[in-house]
């Protein structure tokens, strides 16, 4: 349907490593609404929430990592950071009992903003399978 062409079109993006979005969500050159923030990630909600929560968790410098499929040893850190920040954010949202966490990688995962980031998701019942 109308949501899933519209996520598998934002997904053709090539990844280029070029700056996106988040960067400038970093920068704070465009405003986000921040959760959590720390010397290596920041937090903020999702513009186009798929659940009474929904945060995205970003490393503030993601040394070239654009998704989690692209991923080298040297990365480790930063994604152990991302990975305990979500329960850091769960915590604060009040979810830590029930919550998912999501990292889509990839095109055909409909990853649309190629600078590595995690979902945080909860407040509700989630379903499983995900679509
Ligand atoms: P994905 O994992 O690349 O598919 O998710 C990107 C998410 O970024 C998606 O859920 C968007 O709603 C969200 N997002 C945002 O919160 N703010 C923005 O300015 C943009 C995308 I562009």
């Amino acid at each position: 349907h109308d949501e899933e062409a519209a996520a598998r079109a934002a997904a053709v993006n090539a990844d280029t490593g070029a700056p996106t979005i988040f960067d400038k969500i970093i920068a704070k050159e465009i405003p986000a609404s921040v959760v959590y923030e720390d010397q290596k990630v920041l937090a903020f909600r999702d513009i186009n929430p798929q659940a009474p929560v929904h945060v995205l968790i970003i490393p503030k410098s993601r040394d070239g990592l654009t998704e989690l499929g692209k991923a080298e040893q040297r990365h480790e850190d930063i994604l152990g950071n991302l990975l305990y920040a979500a329960k850091i954010v769960a915590e604060k949202e009040g979810i830590v009992d029930g919550f998912r966490v999501v990292i889509n990688s990839g095109p055909s995962a409909c990853q649309s903003v190629y600078h590595l980031h995690l979902h945080v998701l909860g407040g509700r019942q989630l379903k499983w399978p995900p679509g």
